[in-house]
């Protein structure tokens, strides 16, 4: 179909649903035939951007206390950083690269655009925030992990002990509360399309 890579970047808190968002659409372009590659916590947090104690035994614990990320601001910094490397390197050969990330910084969501946009082109990084509102984010808690931030047993939780900073000007808006993961990927994929990106 002629189409180039670009990023699809979803942001949004913890449970509002960025992934089953992004597997959703991964599936329905892979229906397409549109080649791509969906980054999420699962192949991310485990690997490139591992926490120190799944470092440690092979690695020791020197090495895990300095590479190892956790959610404090410089560990969430460096790990949207690593994570917009290779997700440039994916664009560039070709594929459109979703990837799944709280990314709860503005600052660090736009070095990732700039670094994009720098080795491609303008258009190459669409935001797409994934707007469910806490309330309901803390509701579905799929994890329980809201129920150990608000009893102070996770530091620096987003939306609870840590901020949120919301995009001003996403490329894609999804209003995403009460509407099923299908219905948002079907919205992603024809916003896509009328971007000139399919
Ligand atoms: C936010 C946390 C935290 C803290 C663990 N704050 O619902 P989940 O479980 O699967 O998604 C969250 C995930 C966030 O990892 P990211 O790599 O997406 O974060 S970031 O982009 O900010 O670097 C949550 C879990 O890890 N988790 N501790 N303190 N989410």
């Amino acid at each position: 179909t002629g189409h180039s890579g670009c990023v699809v970047w979803f942001t949004g808190l913890s449970g509002s649903g960025k992934s089953t968002v992004a597997n959703a659409l991964d599936a329905l372009l892979n229906a397409r035939g549109v080649h791509t590659y969906l980054l999420d916590g699962d192949n991310i947090r485990h690997g490139l951007c591992a926490g120190p104690n799944l470092l440690e035994a092979q690695h020791g614990k020197e090495f895990a206390d300095r590479f190892g990320l956790g959610f404090g601001p410089l560990d969430r910094e460096e790990n949207i950083r690593r994570i917009g490397c290779v997700a440039q390197l994916l664009v560039s050969a070709g594929l459109i690269t979703l990837t799944a990330f709280v990314s709860p910084y503005r600052r660090d969501r736009q070095l990732v655009r700039q670094w994009v946009e720098d080795h491609g082109q303008a258009g190459d990084f669409v935001e797409v925030f994934v707007d469910t509102p806490l309330e309901v984010c803390e509701a579905r808690d799929p994890k329980g992990l809201y129920k150990l931030a608000r009893a102070g047993k996770i530091p620096n939780f987003t939306g609870i002990s840590d901020p949120y900073e919301a995009p001003e000007q996403p490329e894609i808006h999804l209003q995403a509360g009460e509407r099923n993961a299908d219905q948002l990927a079907a919205e992603v994929l024809q916003a896509l399309v009328q971007r000139g990106r399919l």
